[in-house]
């Protein structure tokens, strides 16, 4: 099943997520709907947020070196926590909940997460690069937070300026 995505400012982003506490056929369900989602989309990840499910889960499936998203390479990820963080990094990120919109952001280097599997088991991985930045950005959708909220306040009120512009443009057009 193809869900919506949640679009910015749509209040439902700003909630914080609950840890997952049955690893059931319901959950493989979602990570399978998210999957099939985020494909659909074009996107690269997807918390279950973005659908409207306020649930510690998230998904993220970047593309190989020859630039084909391959579904071996899908890191299911539930009820993470990062243990450890060490230096900066600035990436441009696009999220699909701003669809369209892409700016510089800074964020950790690498990280050290902790989650678990569809199955429960518990992994921990040592993330750099772009996988470290998908990471941190899809976490930050479990806490209630958008990749704009670390933009400058001039960046910010020129990216509200641009984007009630498209929204009501968009509503004129219907
Ligand atoms: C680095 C930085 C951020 C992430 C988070 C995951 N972000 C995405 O998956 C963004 C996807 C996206 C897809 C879009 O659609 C197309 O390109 C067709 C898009 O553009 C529009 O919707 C117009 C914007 C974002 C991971 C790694
Ligand atoms: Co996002």
């Amino acid at each position: 099943m193809i869900y919506d995505i949640l679009v910015y400012p749509d209040k439902r982003l700003r909630k914080t997520s609950d840890d997952v506490k049955e690893f059931d056929e319901k959950l493989h369900t979602l990570l399978d709907d998210m999957y099939e989602t985020m494909i659909a989309k074009e996107g690269i990840g997807l918390a279950a947020i973005q659908i409207g499910i306020a649930k510690n889960i998230l998904i993220i499936n970047l593309a190989d070196d020859d630039e084909i998203q391959k579904k071996e390479d899908l890191l299911e990820v539930i009820n993470p926590k990062i243990t450890h963080l060490e230096g900066t990094e600035v990436y441009q990120e696009g999220c699909l909940s701003v669809p369209g919109y892409y700016e510089d952001i800074q964020r950790a280097k690498s990280i050290t997460v902790e989650y678990f599997d569809r199955f429960g088991n518990k992994v921990v991985q040592n993330l750099d690069g772009l996988l470290s930045i998908a990471m941190q950005h899809e976490m930050d959708h479990l806490k209630g937070h958008l990749f704009i909220e670390k933009l400058s306040y001039l960046k910010r009120k020129k990216f509200e300026k641009e984007w009630k512009k498209r929204l009501k443009s968009e509503m004129d057009k219907k």
